[in-house]
């Protein structure tokens, strides 16, 4: 596969408490990195995304009496899946993994930002209506398609994936450079919805 100055990798979370012995830890999350670095050297155009929420975060389990992480609450948005308390503002937790190596990226994009919402996609928050500002960035900067890697594949990534798509750009996964939670067949279900918007899920060895 041949890239362009069109083309554009979003990292998405590649940060400390998604990797082992981290607050909310992918399994295998830090095995990645090295697949990101190597397929970013390919990309004159990168993006990172961070997860980065306030102390008093909605989505955290601890900040609900009697919640468990991976209990669900009912917000105004709809159902909303609760976590253990990661990514906080400001903490080792929430900076990248000390091995990403993407010195080229122009833009870190911070989600997961307001107290009452909760983030996957790096477009929207999960209102589906508050945006980040990607969008706009990418095009102003005419790019047209979003290469996705990172974590966790079906949380972040896969509605990532999904709203760059539902907003006209061309969109695929880099498969083998993310890795998955995987609660109640999320992984699965991913797939599903990948294939049913028409969003190719790639090898990184199609670039090599
Ligand atoms: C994520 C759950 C909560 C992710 C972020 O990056 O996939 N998942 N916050
Ligand atoms: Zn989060």
């Amino acid at each position: 596969m041949k890239i362009s100055e069109r083309d554009v990798l979003l990292v998405v979370d590649v940060q400390n408490d998604f990797c082992t012995g981290g607050e909310l830890a992918v399994p295998g999350g830090e095995k990645i990195v090295l697949a990101v670095n190597r397929i970013a050297q390919r990309f004159r155009n990168v993006i990172l995304t961070q997860d980065w929420h306030p102390r008093d975060h909605v989505s955290f389990a601890s900040n609900h009496p009697h919640k468990r992480p991976h209990d669900t609450i009912e917000l105004d948005y709809g159902t909303q899946v609760l976590w253990p308390a990661h990514c906080i503002q400001g903490t080792p937790g929430a900076e990248f993994h000390k091995s990403l190596q993407v010195p080229q990226a122009s833009l870190i994009i911070r989600k997961g930002i307001h107290r009452n919402i909760d983030s996957y996609s790096a477009f929207y928050e999960n209102d589906h209506k508050t945006p980040t500002g990607l969008l706009g960035y990418l095009r102003e900067r005419e790019l047209k398609t979003v290469f996705v890697v990172g974590l966790a594949f079906d949380f972040c990534v896969r509605f990532s994936a999904e709203d760059a798509r539902k907003a006209g750009l061309e969109v695929a996964v880099i498969e083998d450079a993310c890795r998955g939670i995987d609660i109640d067949g999320s992984v699965a279900a991913t797939h599903h919805s990948l294939k049913e918007f028409g969003i190719p899920v790639v090898s990184i060895e199609a670039f090599f």
